[in-house]
């Protein structure tokens, strides 16, 4: 099986519909990946040692979907220089904007790049993490680009039939 290049995690197994969305998009593309879940708060020295044997194992990106006080992407992105995606999860009663703010408010020097709340997020996540990975390899590029098109194509479809 060829080593896996984005590492998703997530804080919770139930942040798991969401972050499907990131694993379907991944597989589409066929860019080799690994899921984890791991905790910034309840398992933190398990997060930390992957944080920083991720690069050494052959990741080129991390992403990290996490709710409430959402922290993850944040610890993760202090234990490596790996671009780090954060994913808002929605699992809260804030509805995830609570997860939005703890991720993307990062103070200055460790970044977290971090998308939409809840499926959006997750799906743009995977997308963005293959953009990344298309810099340097052509295959990935390629299928990145095929699949705007076919996105483009289903639009211009369903154009069509509302037109009928
Ligand atoms: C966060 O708390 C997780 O990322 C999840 O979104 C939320 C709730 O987790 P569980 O109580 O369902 O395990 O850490």
């Amino acid at each position: 099986m060829a080593k896996p290049l984005v590492g998703i995690l997530m804080g919770s197994d139930s942040d798991l519909p969401v972050m499907e969305e990131a694993v379907k998009v991944l597989r589409d593309l066929d860019i080799p990946f690994e899921v984890t879940v791991s905790s910034a708060h309840r398992t933190p020295a398990r997060t930390s040692k992957y944080a920083k044997g991720a690069e050494k194992r052959g990741i080129k990106v991390l992403i990290a979907g996490a709710g409430a006080a959402a922290h993850l992407a944040g610890v993760v992105a202090s234990e490596t220089t790996l671009p780090v995606i954060g994913v808002p999860i929605d699992s809260s009663p804030l509805n995830g904007m609570d997860s939005l703010l703890s991720t993307v408010q990062m103070p200055g020097g460790i970044p977290v790049a971090s998308m939409a709340i809840g499926k959006a997020g997750a799906k743009n996540a995977a997308v963005f993490a293959a953009e990344i990975i298309a810099l340097s390899d052509e295959g990935v590029s390629k299928a990145v680009k095929d699949m705007r098109k076919a996105q483009a194509r289903k639009v211009a479809e369903k154009d069509r039939k509302l037109k009928v």
